[in-house]
């Protein structure tokens, strides 16, 4: 039987992207898009929309008994920055958001999950380099509290009530559809908004920092596949370490001098670089690789070639 899947957070940065693939690939009216606001005009064309506040467990409840949907992905969450300005918010959408979900599938109302976690569930006592997919997590941010909080819960409704949810911990994504929302990560895109306008970036983070990234195709290519790959073949049922590359603010620069030879960086960290430097320098996801064979295609140049097209 076909699935029928409705996506929390569709207006999002990933959620609209993800939500544009999955029409791709089961057909525009079996992918409803759910969120709060209104997202660009491209996902409001492209099928159903629905207004729901994620936070309501009735009016999710109620989508998903109208609809029949079978699978949830569940892609809204207030990310690092944003929810160190706003820390009950953070908790309350990003624990209340999945604990209705992973209760409705408790209850049999659906039969598959998908929920991010992030490389925000490690900390500053986490190894740097490579860092393992079972390590020391001590997360100092409010996000990443939430997100490790998630991954446990994700892994106890799977073993004790056997609901099958899938995740994995998203690096810093880059795309050009739709902006970041609040997030440590985010300059990585900022800064090609500033380069095709030829003027200069304020970079809010220290030149050196370097941080587990991937292109937007990669990030939703790992969330079909995980999806899509054989209910026995998922061996971790907290979240999967997922990574493509590293690199710093100073190598995305020279990358996109090699286009825009004139284009020029200056360097401010503010409160995002403490985060920065609480996170990775690069993951090791082998057993992604392993279990349902991950693969990434896109190099730091390559994604700056095909940032600067787009935006241009
Ligand atoms: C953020 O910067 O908060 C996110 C993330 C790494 O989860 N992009």
């Amino acid at each position: 039987m076909n699935p029928k899947i409705l996506v929390i957070g569709a207006s999002g940065q990933i959620g609209s992207e993800l939500t544009l693939a999955l029409r791709e690939i089961h057909g525009k009216n079996s992918v409803l898009a759910s969120d709060i606001k209104e997202g660009n005009d491209e996902l409001m064309k492209s099928g159903p929309f629905i207004k729901i506040d994620a936070t309501h467990k009735e009016e999710i409840a109620n989508c998903i008994a109208f609809h029949k949907v079978t699978d949830v992905y569940l892609m809204a969450a207030l990310l690092s920055a944003t929810a160190e300005k706003h820390p009950d918010l953070a908790w309350s959408l990003n624990m209340q958001s999945l604990s209705h979900i992973l209760e409705l599938a408790r209850e049999k109302k659906i039969k598959k999950i998908f929920w991010p976690s992030s490389i925000a569930v490690f900390g500053p006592t986490t190894p740097k380099k490579n860092t393992p997919q079972r390590t020391i997590m001590e997360p100092n941010t409010v996000y990443g509290i939430t997100k490790l909080a998630g991954e446990r819960w994700c892994e106890y409704f799977f073993n004790k009530f056997g609901v099958d949810v899938r995740s994995v911990r998203y690096p810093g994504i880059i795309s050009y559809k739709t902006p970041p929302g609040g997030g440590t990560t985010d300059y990585a895109i900022d800064i090609f908004h500033k380069a095709v306008k030829n003027k200069p970036y304020e970079c809010f983070l220290n030149d050196d920092v370097m941080l587990p990234m991937m292109f937007m195709k990669d990030a939703i290519n790992a969330t079909i596949k995980i999806m899509g790959a054989k209910k026995e073949d998922i061996k971790i049922r907290s979240s999967y370490n997922l990574a493509a590359i590293s690199f710093s603010p100073k190598d995305i620069a020279e990358s996109i001098k090699k286009s825009i030879p004139e284009f020029k960086i200056r360097y401010k960290p503010d409160f995002r670089q403490e985060i920065a430097e609480s996170w990775p320098n690069s993951i090791d996801d082998s057993e992604a690789r392993k279990d349902w064979n991950w693969n990434h295609q896109y190099t730091l140049e390559e994604l700056t070639i095909e940032m600067i097209e787009n935006l241009k």
